[in-house]
């Protein structure tokens, strides 16, 4: 394996650009080395602070002898495709969520893993956001006694999309909740139900849900994508000898005029800039060392999220509690 690892990036929109900077300029050992995307106008844009190659065909970049990583960041339909044909041509890919939003789709990319070995890191960075890390340690440390429940709100300024519904706040980002949650108690799911109020304008109302997990504790999510106020996720865990709850996370307070001032981020790149950074360290430890990350998520994780999103999205067409049913945990992810 070379010295420095040589990553391509695909998708150069608001995610493969981070990836970029952040492969570019916050991890040693590795090299950006060409960044790809049908629009080779804005993959041009992204590369030439960095002096990156440019490409528009994903697979022929996939397949080039000089490329030892990948990042999938292009249009969440392509990111099952294109990790198979990462571990097509044996390259490790850290593929932006969701690995895909159909269960089939995800189970075909663990086929493929089961022929040809672990190759997938999953993007749900949130696992090494230290709030996250904090509260699983609690739990782990027997800090808070068993699990009971665990309370969460992801709250963003306003929907990204004009289209944007209901149904999409459960598949595109819910998932992170679904999959830290996972992780924080060491649980998966077996129910979930969902709901939303009624907003007095058309904008997307938040979508609420409760999920029952395999150890009969209670989760509950709330999804605002039209919060208006800033970019705000917390959570909090309880349980039988305590809890442990997320603060508003900001570097600065200013005060002023009688009055106090804690600024919240536009977005989640602003919140999770030290969780990408780790994330994308623990991925170029897998590709150096062969090794899975134990705190990453795998496409075990991502078809985890994907059976628990599309029972939640039934659940808030139909106004009914749907059971949530996955195949056994293959050993290859065990
Ligand atoms: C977006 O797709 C993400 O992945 C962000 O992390 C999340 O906070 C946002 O709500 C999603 O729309």
């Amino acid at each position: 394996m070379n010295m420095t690892i040589r990553v391509a990036v695909i998708g150069a929109g608001l995610m493969g650009a981070d990836h970029a900077r952040i492969v570019a300029e916050d991890l040693p050992g590795a090299t950006l080395a060409a960044i790809c995307d049908r629009d080779t106008t804005r993959a041009a844009t992204v590369a030439a602070p960095y002096g990156a190659e440019v490409a528009s065909d994903p697979e022929a970049v996939i397949a080039r002898a000089d490329i030892d990583a990948v990042i999938v960041a292009s249009p969440d339909v392509t990111h099952a495709p294109l990790s198979m044909a990462c571990i097509a041509a044996g390259k490790k890919v850290m593929c932006e969520k969701p690995l895909s939003q159909s269960p089939a789709e995800c189970l075909a990319v663990m086929r493929a893993e089961a022929a040809a070995g672990r190759h997938v890191m999953l993007g749900f960075m949130r696992r090494f956001d230290q709030a996250y890390v904090e509260m699983k340690a609690a739990l782990d440390q027997g800090r808070l006694g068993r699990a009971l429940m665990m309370h969460n709100f992801h709250r963003n300024v306003e929907t990204p999309a004009a289209d944007f519904t209901g149904a999409m706040a459960i598949t595109n980002s819910a998932p992170h909740e679904f999959d830290v949650v996972r992780h924080v108690l060491g649980c998966d799911y077996t129910a979930i139900s969902a709901f939303q109020p009624r907003r007095s304008d058309a904008r997307v109302a938040p979508v609420m849900m409760v999920v029952e997990t395999d150890q009969h504790q209670l989760v509950n999510i709330e999804i605002n994508n039209n919060a208006a106020y800033g970019y705000d996720v917390r959570a909090e865990l309880v349980g039988e000898a305590g809890s442990i709850a997320m603060t508003h996370v900001a570097y600065t307070r200013s005060d002023a005029a009688l009055g106090s001032h804690a600024a919240y981020e536009a977005d989640w790149r602003g919140r999770y800039r030290e969780a990408y950074i780790r994330q994308n360290r623990a991925f170029l430890c897998f590709v150096t060392t062969g090794v899975f990350p134990a705190q990453a998520s795998s496409a075990w994780d991502g078809y985890a999220a994907a059976i628990v999103a599309e029972a939640g999205a039934k659940a808030l067409a139909t106004g009914q509690r749907q059971p949530v049913q996955m195949i056994a945990k293959p050993e290859l992810y065990a």
